[in-house]
């Protein structure tokens, strides 16, 4: 469904249109007021994610006293259980293949619950399954085990509290107002905030948490994360009772201070070096500064839709198909969207594709940088897709899908989030896709490509999202950030980052992002080929004594999961593919697809075994993985990792059991990310532009020839030997026509929808446009940012 404004209104309120119009044949323009043909899905979408009734019934079912979770529905405390998370259980593999072929009805349907267990002296998360579904009196509630690898499946949570921690730091930190006055003229209470790394360190058996002081903008923008004091404090806040934690030291100016009492000594004698604060200004807000460029007071160019959509949905099943290519749409907590069933010319070429974790870590001489590290599928993408800005986000002719997410904020359960997260949109590439010249035709082919995109917002950074579908059966996997850089204080930072502003660093880090791609080739027996360019010595019977110096493909396989973590080759001299060695062309080649990185940014962690993450990132030590496809391995994170960072409900090195890969059901996990080193040009935002990194992936002897060979929209312009064009080829393609422009539509922003854009928009007072998706979230402490914190508090608070 298009959700544009009615067409009367946009003529009566656009005074620009009749500049764009285009006169048709017939003089009498077509108004471009696109249209979305719909289709029926081929089957039910089992991916998607479960209905409202099934949601409500689940709910019911867990809070009956039968169900033995002893969960609380209202007003829960600190020491009530509680369901943290609600989704659809993906449906096995095994299960699903049998009903794609049609020989069996759908598979049978699961819930799986997140409960966190607090009700108790160590608290815990625990997931269930609940099923099937609809709930009957059949349906069972039992913990869920199979999907993770290690034998226990309870999550000791190391802080629960969040309130309590809150409260405990914010008075540390008030107990030191005089230092902070002194320093700044400011308090926890007025014009600063105590931020806390997201992961809590282990030392020993102790919880600690390192927190930084910010300066707090008075504006409405968001820059916090830029404006770091170079003071820091470590709290062990072990254990459940208030009274035994304590304040386990300070850092100020690269000295560390055992005592509360020591950092309030040092600060009495005369002559200590005060270090001045990082303060907002001009240079911190994203608006509109400087001069306009020359001309820019002109109107760009804009991209018109100027007939119906070029691609059908079926809305209900989430079903797409666009040209050749087909495909299910479904979404879960930890990646936001995922594709299932992708298929090119009607067979399957992708089971599976989609965002696994995404992690950024950090480095910097102070502790809170150095603790600085975010499992985003912590707080996950799904609940963080942000509303978006129609003609800046995605063209104003895109069409846009509701996006809805298990809401535990607002009190009555069974509410989800829903609102315009996702687009859907065909985009000329700005180059053809083909072009040809000679002395007697030039040929060119338009590069049409199709869009699904959707954009979290989780913290300081928006990630943009795309997967992307071209007319040669190739797909692209981008992703995007912008936004806020997380910055430390310049002092003694030098080694891990540039000074960027005047007292400030922008401190290095690492992105990456972890995707799966299961790949179904002809089938789902496939082998993982790696095919090399080497440079070589020939003598051949022709070269009589004067060998070659030249360079020879060789052909393997990487058979075996022992030899399958992959980092590209050097120079980008390995062409990696998936293919089926039983279904060979009339040529006698395998039938495929490869990948490679579309950008040069595709990158995986610099740090082998960090200490911040320990075995919840090792799917980020290498480029790409094979494995084989099991229905006890679907994902390589769980929201709870970044809480048993040794021994992680799933740790990815346990896929890997040197089992073979030659015509197995085969899955890629392959990772892309950048290593950032923001500069100058990194303020006030980061922009898309620098922040890039995609995968393409793309048919090798796949089809016969390039199928984007049957599109219309090329042309063939033929001339005589004098230059003169003696005839044009048009392929039936005709001339657009269209009688107005969209302008965006910039008031049907669907809301805040996320939980810490919420919470922002809850302390600033920001304008948002509220169609009552969401309740604000109550937050009772203005005194912590919860932006980066956000991971801890949203994941435990209530
Ligand atoms: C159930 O939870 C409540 C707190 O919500 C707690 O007081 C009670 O002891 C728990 N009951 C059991 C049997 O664990
Ligand atoms: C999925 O497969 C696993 C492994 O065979 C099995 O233990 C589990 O019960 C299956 N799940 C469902 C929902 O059938
Ligand atoms: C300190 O802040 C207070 C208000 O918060 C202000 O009245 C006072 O002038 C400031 N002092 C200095 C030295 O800037
Ligand atoms: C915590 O570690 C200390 C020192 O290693 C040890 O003495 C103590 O017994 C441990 N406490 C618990 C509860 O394991
Ligand atoms: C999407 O959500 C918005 C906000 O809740 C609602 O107004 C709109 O009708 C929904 N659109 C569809 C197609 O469901
Ligand atoms: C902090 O910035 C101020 C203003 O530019 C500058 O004078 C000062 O030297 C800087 N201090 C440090 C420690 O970098
Ligand atoms: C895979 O390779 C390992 C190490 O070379 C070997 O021990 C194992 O037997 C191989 N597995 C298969 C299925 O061939
Ligand atoms: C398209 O427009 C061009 C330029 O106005 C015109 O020469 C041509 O005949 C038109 N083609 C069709 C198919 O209408
Ligand atoms: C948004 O909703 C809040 C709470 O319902 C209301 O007070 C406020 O006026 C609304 N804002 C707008 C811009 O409609
Ligand atoms: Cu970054």
């Amino acid at each position: 469904m298009k959700l544009h404004l009615p067409y009367f209104w946009l003529i009566l309120s656009s005074d620009v249109w009749a500049a764009f119009a285009l006169p048709s044949k017939d003089g009498t323009a077509a108004p471009c007021v696109p249209e979305q043909p719909t289709v029926k899905a081929p089957h039910t979408n089992v991916w998607l994610g479960l209905t409202d009734d099934e949601s409500r019934d689940v709910v019911n079912l867990l809070h009956q006293e039968s169900a033995g979770l002893n969960l609380t529905w209202q007003s829960a405390g600190s020491w009530d259980n509680t369901l943290r998370y609600l989704e659809l259980l993906q449906p096995n593999k095994t299960d699903v293949l049998p009903f794609l072929a049609g020989r069996s009805a759908t598979p049978d349907r699961y819930a799986r619950a997140t409960i966190i267990f607090r009700a108790t002296e160590v608290p815990y998360a625990e997931d269930y399954m609940v099923g099937p579904l609809p709930v009957t009196p059949d349906t069972q509630v039992r913990p869920l085990d199979y999907v993770y690898n290690r034998k226990y499946t309870k999550v000791p949570l190391p802080i629960v509290d969040v309130e309590d921690v809150q409260k405990f730091n914010h008075e540390a930190a008030m107990s030191i107002a005089d230092i902070t006055i002194l320093l700044w003229n400011k308090t926890v209470d007025d014009g600063i905030v105590l931020t806390t790394t997201t992961i809590p360190s282990k030392e020993g058996n102790r919880t600690i948490l390192w927190s930084g002081f910010f300066s707090k903008p008075k504006s409405r923008f968001d820059a916090e994360t830029l404006l770091p004091l170079p003071l820091y404090m470590k709290s062990d806040v072990t254990g459940r009772h208030t009274e035994n934690w304590r304040v386990a030291g300070w850092v100020y100016n690269d000295h560390f201070y055992e005592t509360t009492d020591e950092l309030l000594q040092t600060f009495a004698q005369p002559g200590f070096a005060k270090l001045p604060p990082n303060l907002e200004g001009g240079w911190s807000s994203t608006d509109q500064d400087g001069e306009s460029m020359p001309l820019d007071n002109l109107t760009p160019p804009l991209p018109v839709q100027p007939g119906p959509s070029r691609f059908l949905i079926d809305e209900e099943e989430r079903y797409i198909s666009w040209m050749d290519f087909s495909f299910y749409l479904s979404w879960n907590h930890i990646g936001g969207l995922r594709l299932f069933d992708i298929r090119f010319k009607g067979e399957r070429i992708i089971y599976e594709l989609g965002l696994e974790e995404a992690f950024s870590h950090y480095a910097g001489n102070d502790p809170f940088l150095s603790s600085a590290t975010f499992l985003d599928g912590t707080p996950g993408f799904g609940p963080y897709a942000s509303s978006l800005i129609d003609g800046f986000d995605c063209p104003t002719y895109s069409t846009y899908l509701n996006t809805t997410n298990w809401d535990r904020k607002t009190r009555s359960l069974f509410t989800r989030l829903n609102a315009i997260c996702t687009c859907l949109f065909e985009f000329d590439q700005g180059y053809p896709i083909q072009r040809h010249a000679t002395s007697e035709y030039a040929s060119a082919t338009r590069n049409i490509a199709f869009t699904v995109r959707f954009i979290p917002s989780v913290g300081n950074y928006d990630y943009t999202l795309d997967y992307k579908f071209f007319l040669d059966g190739s797909i692209e996997v981008c992703v995007r950030a912008s936004g806020y850089i997380l910055s430390a204080y310049a002092v003694h930072n030098e080694q891990y980052g540039f000074r960027i502003h005047d007292n400030l660093s922008g401190g290095m880090h690492d992105h990456v992002m972890t995707y799966k791609v299961d790949f179904d080739i002809r089938g789902e027996k496939n082998s993982l080929q790696k095919i090399d360019f080497a440079p070589t010595t020939v003598e051949y019977p022709w070269s009589k004594g004067f060998p070659r110096k030249t360079m020879k493909i060789r052909r393997d396989f990487i058979d075996n999961e022992s030899e399958s973590k992959i980092n590209w080759a050097a120079n980008g001299a390995a062409i990696y593919s998936v293919v089926n060695k039983e279904k060979p062309n009339i040529f006698g080649e395998y039938p495929g697809y490869r990948f490679f990185p579309a950008t040069g940014n595709a990158i995986h962690s610099t740090i082998p075994k960090s200490s911040n993450a320990h075995n919840t990132i090792n799917f980020g030590t290498h480029a790409f993985y094979a494995t084989r496809q099991k229905d006890t391995e679907p994902h390589v994170s769980h929201q709870c990792n970044s809480f048993d960072l040794e021994t992680p409900l799933i740790d990815f090195n346990k896929f890997f059991n040197d089992e073979s890969l030659d015509q197995e059901d085969l899955v890629i996990w392959f990772n892309l990310g950048n290593h950032h080193l923001p500069s100058t040009g990194d303020l006030p935002n980061t922009v898309f532009t620098t922040s890039h990194s995609a995968m393409t992936i793309q048919p090798q002897n796949y089809l016969p020839h390039d199928p984007s060979r049957a599109t219309i929209h090329q042309a063939r312009v033929d001339y005589d030997g004098k230059g003169n064009v003696i005839n044009v080829e048009r392929f039936g393609a005709e001339n657009a026509t269209c009688s107005n422009m969209f302008q965006p539509d910039l008031w049907r922003y669907g809301g805040k929808v996320t939980d810490n854009q919420y919470q922002r928009s809850a302390q600033t007072s920001h304008t948002v446009h509220n169609s009552s998706i969401l309740r604000p979230v109550e937050f009772n402490s203005d005194s912590i940012i919860q932006k980066v914190v956000g991971q801890i508090l949203t994941f435990f608070g209530r």
